[in-house]
């Protein structure tokens, strides 16, 4: 007979991690995987001498917890869930806890929590990132869903997230239903753009500078020295200086230039969409993998559609840097504008300063600079955007200067930038107080009747398009 504190369904990388790091945390974790072969190799290996017992059926895994019971799903999202759901509830008992510590899509989420509710037991979204090393030594995590059911699992959660410097947990209520995996979607929307923007400087240096990996590499740590400095940038070095074990070349060198994805970021730039939140950075980024993936395209059209011919001097490493960081805000910018639209339109009681604390260690988009959105000038960017924080107004200034210079040079030269000139544009638009929406309009009005607001007086108004 056990009394364990939480138990881990799904037993693939994520899975496995995230329960030894239960374990390491003192907590009695039950196990249970739809596949009894992976729960026997994991329970034979990892799990050897932790404080984790295998259950065969979801049965066993119900009568091995305490109650209130606390489950965890950490499975593929979609059907799966439910799947497990339809499969758990027989075991379940009012007041039991069930986490899905999935990618699942927030509308599914705020779906189950209804349907959870139903039936006595409280559903909580988990959003959980930091991929499977983050899940081993401490993930940040996003929990939404019904409050007191968070308030009793916080503690687990809490033990096994990433901490920051001052000793606090990466995790924190996000709010009602889906809130959680809505913050963890369009945290995985920011990475996109993150990940699209250093691409991108790596062939700037490649294509602009004739930069080998590994000279690039110290230029990517150089970067990541200062204010700018961030988990993705580390990787981007480290990845840059690895090389090939097969050929000894540099790894990037036999990594074929197509990239995949599961959907978050495609999934961030609809529910910006649905909402009327620009989100052009993250936007160019889920368009750049669709364009990698017209690699046969591609190929055919590189001898026949004619580029420039003269190639003008590259700009130097050091504007290449605050052009990336200035860009890097702008994406981080759009992602906290499309949360505050969102509690606007829903409600979830999402805060961005919790939000950019949670999100400051354990996760993929960890950064130094979002300290200082955690301790906003709430005066200046409460409510509007992150670019007119007060914390940001030296890295704007001199970045904006670069980000022009980088931009247009790549044009000059020929190499795609959609991550870099989509957030310039998102920055000129935003300084921009007159945009040309009046002709927008207009022409609206003249072929569909539509109307128009005038500068000068309150009204809708039509033209004089019938001479
Ligand atoms: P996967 O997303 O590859 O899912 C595999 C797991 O789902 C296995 O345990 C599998 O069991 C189980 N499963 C499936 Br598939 N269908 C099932 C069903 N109908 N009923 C019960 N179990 C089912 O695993 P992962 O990469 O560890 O990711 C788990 C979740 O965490 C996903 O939602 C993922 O998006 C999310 N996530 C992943 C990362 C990452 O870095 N990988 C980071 C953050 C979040 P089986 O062994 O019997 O096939």
């Amino acid at each position: 007979m056990y009394d364990n504190d939480i138990a881990v369904v799904g037993l693939a990388v994520m899975g496995q991690n995230l329960a030894l790091n239960m374990a390491r945390h003192g907590l009695g974790v039950t196990v249970y995987n739809r596949t009894w072969e992976k729960t026997e190799a994991f329970m034979a290996g990892p799990a050897q001498g932790a404080s984790i017992i295998a259950a065969m059926d979801l049965k066993a895994l119900a009568a091995s917890l305490k109650k209130p019971r606390a489950v965890f799903l950490m499975v593929k999202a979609g059907s799966a869930v439910d799947d497990l759901l339809d499969e758990l509830l027989p075991w379940l008992e009012p007041g039991d806890i069930v986490m899905d510590g999935g990618n699942s899509h927030f509308e599914d989420t705020t779906a189950r929590v209804l349907r959870m509710r139903d039936k006595g037991v409280s559903f909580l979204g988990v959003g959980v990132s930091g991929g499977e090393k983050g899940a081993l030594l401490g993930p940040s995590i996003m929990p939404g869903g019904p409050r007191q059911a968070w308030e009793r699992v916080a503690p687990m959660l809490a033990a096994i997230a990433a901490k920051t410097g001052d000793g606090r947990p990466c995790t924190g209520y996000m709010g009602r239903d889906g809130a959680g995996h809505f913050v963890k979607m369009v945290h995985n929307g920011i990475e996109y753009g993150v990940m699209q923007l250093l691409a991108e400087a790596h062939d700037l240096l490649l294509r602009g500078h004739g930069m080998e990996a590994r000279a690039q590499s110290e230029v990517f740590d150089e970067w990541n020295a200062g204010s700018q400095a961030s988990f993705l940038l580390e990787i981007t070095a480290d990845i840059l200086a690895r090389r090939d074990a097969l050929t000894d070349a540099p790894i990037l060198d036999v990594i074929t230039d197509t990239a995949g994805s599961k959907g978050t970021g495609l999934w961030t730039s609809r529910s910006a969409l649905t909402l009327g939140v620009p989100v052009p950075t993250i936007t160019a980024a889920v368009e750049a993998r669709m364009l990698s993936n017209l690699r046969d395209l591609r190929r055919m059209s590189a001898p026949l559609l004619p580029g420039p011919r003269e190639t003008p001097p590259p700009a130097d490493r050091e504007c290449l840097g605050r052009a990336l960081f200035l860009a890097t805000l702008a994406a981080y910018a759009q992602g906290f504008a499309l949360i505050r639209a969102a509690e606007e339109a829903w409600g979830f009681g999402l805060d961005t300063s919790e939000i950019a604390r949670v999100w400051r260690e354990g996760c993929i988009i960890r950064a130094a600079f979002l300290d200082d959105l955690v301790h906003d000038s709430p005066a200046r960017s409460d409510a509007h955007n992150i670019l007119l924080s007060s914390a940001f107004d030296a890295h704007v200034a001199s970045g904006q200067a670069a980000l022009r210079r980088t931009v247009s040079q790549a044009a000059n030269f020929g190499v795609p930038v959609p991550g870099l000139a989509s957030s310039l544009a998102y920055y000129d638009s935003l300084r921009s107080a007159r945009l040309p929406a009046n002709l927008i309009q207009a022409q609206r009005d003249y072929f569909g009747a539509h109307g128009f607001e005038r500068t000068d007086m309150p009204g809708v108004f039509h033209g004089p398009w019938e001479e």
